[in-house]
């Protein structure tokens, strides 16, 4: 079978929740030469947006949610990380808060931006989930970073994000920081709206658009 192949049979391994066959396509697939971005890009993500899909229309619940997860970060743990630490830069960018916004719960995206970030040589303050403006301000006095990261899944939540950045704001703080913001409801269009310095789509975007932010050149 073929990359597109197997990415595809990945994808479909996941929607139908079937733990083994997502287990053996994922090692298949890397074997194969599929880049462990491509496998997480191509096979998983979409795997799961079809769950997604199928909730909505009614077809699954929150324990079939639940289950994707725990088969998402399975693969990652066995197969996905191992792999992306070997590739570890380690020349250090710069420190980045990063959290989940207030009000959702969602973070195998965010974790998979921290790691991403991490194994380019970022210092990654990782703040959790469901993380209100107070706390990430309270982190950018703290730890000082030069980026702050938000992510959020539910189109409720998102609006949480400009709330933080007024948050920053108020608290004289954002202009020492950079902010970008990613999750799959947000777009480039939102980022500018909420007034925030950047949006990246997927993990190995945001660390391309931080390294960007840290030698200051991007504003979306
Ligand atoms: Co929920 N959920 N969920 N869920 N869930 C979605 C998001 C949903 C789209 C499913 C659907 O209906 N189609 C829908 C939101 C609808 C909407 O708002 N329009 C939804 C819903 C409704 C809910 C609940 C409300 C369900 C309920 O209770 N009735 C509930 C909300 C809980 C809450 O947060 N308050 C809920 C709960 C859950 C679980 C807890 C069961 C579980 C999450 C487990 C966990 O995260 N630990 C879950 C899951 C698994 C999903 C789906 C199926 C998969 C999400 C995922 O992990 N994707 C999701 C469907 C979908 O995504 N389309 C869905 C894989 C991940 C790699 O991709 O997170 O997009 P993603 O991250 C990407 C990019 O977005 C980007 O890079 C990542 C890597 O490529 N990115 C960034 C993310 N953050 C970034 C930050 C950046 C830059 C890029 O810079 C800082």
């Amino acid at each position: 079978m073929s990359c597109d192949e197997l990415l595809e049979s990945l994808k479909g391994a996941l929607a139908e929740l079937d733990e083994s066959r997502v287990d053996s396509l994922t090692a298949k697939a890397l074997e194969q030469g599929c880049s462990p971005h491509e496998v997480v890009e191509r096979g998983l993500r979409p795997g799961m947006q079809e769950v997604g899909f199928r909730f909505e229309r009614g077809e699954y619940f929150l324990p079939e949610l639940m289950i994707s997860a725990e088969i998402f970060n399975a693969v990652m743990q066995r197969y996905i990380l191992p792999v992306l630490t070997k590739e570890q830069s380690g020349e250090y960018k710069g420190r980045v808060v990063i959290g989940t916004v207030r009000g959702d719960i969602h973070d195998i995206g965010k974790n998979l931006v921290a790691v991403m970030l991490r194994i380019d040589g970022f210092e990654v303050i990782d703040l959790g989930v469901d993380v209100s403006p107070e706390r990430f301000v309270e982190a950018v006095r703290e730890y000082r970073p030069d980026i702050v990261g938000m992510s959020a899944l539910l189109t409720t939540t998102m609006l949480e994000m400009r709330n933080v950045i007024e948050a920053l704001r108020a608290a004289g703080l954002r202009d020492s920081v950079k902010v970008i913001v990613g999750g799959a409801p947000v777009t480039l269009e939102f980022a500018r709206e909420i007034g925030a310095d950047a949006y990246a789509r997927d993990a190995v975007e945001a660390v391309t658009v931080c390294r960007e932010l840290v030698k200051g050149k991007r504003k979306v």
